[in-house]
């Protein structure tokens, strides 16, 4: 983090400035491609099965876009479109590799159908080089009203020490008919170790 704009006056001179450089302490968002599955476009209440822009499907479940109508949820928490799974699993390899001292956040929408009951549960997972680093379900979130998405948090601190060159992957999957998942983030904060 860089702070500026302190200005000093000195003898001769109006104002002087000085720049302090400090470890960076502000969460920085990594890039996901189509974090909030708005891409390919579906029509209203359609859905497609395993084409889901930057991100690889697993295909057991049938994983996909979905553009719900009101029979489904009242809303997409992002955009109009969410990722459905019957079971499947979607992931995206990221193109970040995984750093040391670092806090890793990740956060995803989780969504109850209004039209499919019961909930069938999910498994969220931040990876890096083919190693889980952290996981979340459905008992890390209150059980998502029918026809609405509760907010899931995934947090991972990353060690002083790594293996360089593990691309982060970011990986959602549902036990089953149905869950969907919207607007993806992650976050990645540095930090001075003690
Ligand atoms: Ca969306």
């Amino acid at each position: 983090m860089r702070f500026k704009n302190w200005f000093f006056p000195l003898a001769g001179a109006a104002l002087a400035t000085l720049t302090i450089e400090m470890p960076s302490a502000r969460a920085e968002p990594i890039a996901i491609i189509n974090p909030s599955f708005e891409f390919p476009t579906v029509s209203d209440g359609s859905f497609n099965i395993a084409n889901v822009t930057g991100w690889s499907v697993i295909n057991t479940g049938n994983p996909g876009i979905f553009n719900p109508s009101s029979a489904s949820f009242g809303f997409a928490p992002d955009g109009v479109q969410t990722l459905y799974s019957n079971g499947g699993t979607v992931f995206q390899t990221l193109a970040t590799t995984l750093a040391p001292n670092t806090v890793y956040t990740l956060g995803v929408f989780v969504g109850r159908r209004l039209d499919f009951t019961p909930f069938p549960g999910f498994i969220v997972e931040l990876r890096a080089g083919g190693t889980v680093l952290a996981s979340a379900n459905q008992t890390n979130i209150p059980l998502p009203t029918p026809g609405q998405f509760e907010r899931l948090t995934l947090t991972y601190v990353s060690p002083r020490s790594i293996a360089p060159g593990q691309l982060l992957e970011i990986r959602l999957k549902s036990n089953g008919a149905q869950t969907n998942f919207d607007f993806v983030t992650l976050d990645a904060r540095a930090f001075s170790p003690l």
